[in-house]
């Protein structure tokens, strides 16, 4: 029987990544007067590998810049990291970046039906905090039993230990929850854990391959915004509870 939804953040709850997260990856460069620049298709690429840190290291190795000893390396990519989370943190404060269609219809929904809500996410934990306080307000972080975020765990998705994480401090099996991810690395995570999965694709992720999830649709859907199936054979104008508790049935 369904009991959590598990939620990833970034593509899935919004589509903080194009102009969200890379806009501050750029400003910290720009502050660290380095001259890279991730243009939009260049990121939709890097997006391969999951976590800010990650990242810029696979960035660095790609682009045969000159050698570092990992110490040196690791100080100099958590420092970058540091500011681009500052500008992130910034940018949610100055202008909201909004949910996707049918989120917050989803978790009201869920709430009001006593199911217990959690985050899995590889992204950093006051990343999480500002993106749902600035679109849902400061009270909706409680909404979140769980927050399972960043370096918590060792490896980061395709890995599934962030989900491993989460149902351990929910103490539930992972037949009795549903995730919520929008990239085929996100997916891996949460089937690696057993756990059946909804995806809502996004501009970045629309080549992905999402063979495993339980749904793929373009969008979680409002009645006034309805979502569209793109695999599986389900008809739904947009995505409700009823639907989702079938999944795990
Ligand atoms: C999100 C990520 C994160 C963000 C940046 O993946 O890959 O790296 O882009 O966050 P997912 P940080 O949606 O699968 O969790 O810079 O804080 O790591
Ligand atoms: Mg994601």
């Amino acid at each position: 029987m369904l009991q959590a939804l598990i939620f990833d953040v970034d593509g899935t709850l919004a589509d903080t990544e194009r102009h969200g997260h890379r806009a501050a990856f750029n400003q910290a460069f720009a502050s660290f007067g380095l001259d890279w620049h991730w243009s939009e298709e260049l990121y939709g690429e890097l997006l391969a590998v999951t976590g800010g840190k990650e990242r810029i290291e696979f960035y660095l190795q790609q682009s045969a810049r000159p050698e570092r000893d990992r110490a040196d390396l690791d100080r100099f990519i958590a420092g970058i990291h540091a500011q681009k989370t500052r500008n992130y943190v910034d940018l949610l404060q100055r202008s909201a970046i909004p949910l996707r269609s049918g989120v917050k219809r989803l978790l009201l929904e869920a709430r009001a039906r006593g199911l217990r809500l959690a985050i899995a996410t590889t992204t950093t934990p006051q990343n999480v905090s500002a993106l749902l306080a600035s679109a849902l307000g400061e009270d909706s972080i409680a909404w979140f039993e769980v927050i399972g975020a960043g370096d918590i765990v060792p490896r980061k998705k395709p890995a599934p230990e962030i989900y491993h994480y989460v149902l351990r401090q929910l103490g539930l099996e992972a037949s009795a929850c549903v995730a919520f991810e929008d990239s085929a690395n996100g997916l891996l995570a949460a089937r690696g854990a057993g756990i059946e999965t909804v995806i809502t694709r996004n501009g970045y992720t629309r080549n992905d391959d999402f063979g495993g999830a339980a749904l793929v649709l373009d969008r979680l859907g409002d009645p006034e915004f309805p979502s569209t199936v793109l695999q599986q054979t389900q008809r739904r104008d947009y995505l409700d509870l009823d639907a989702i508790e079938n999944l795990v049935a």
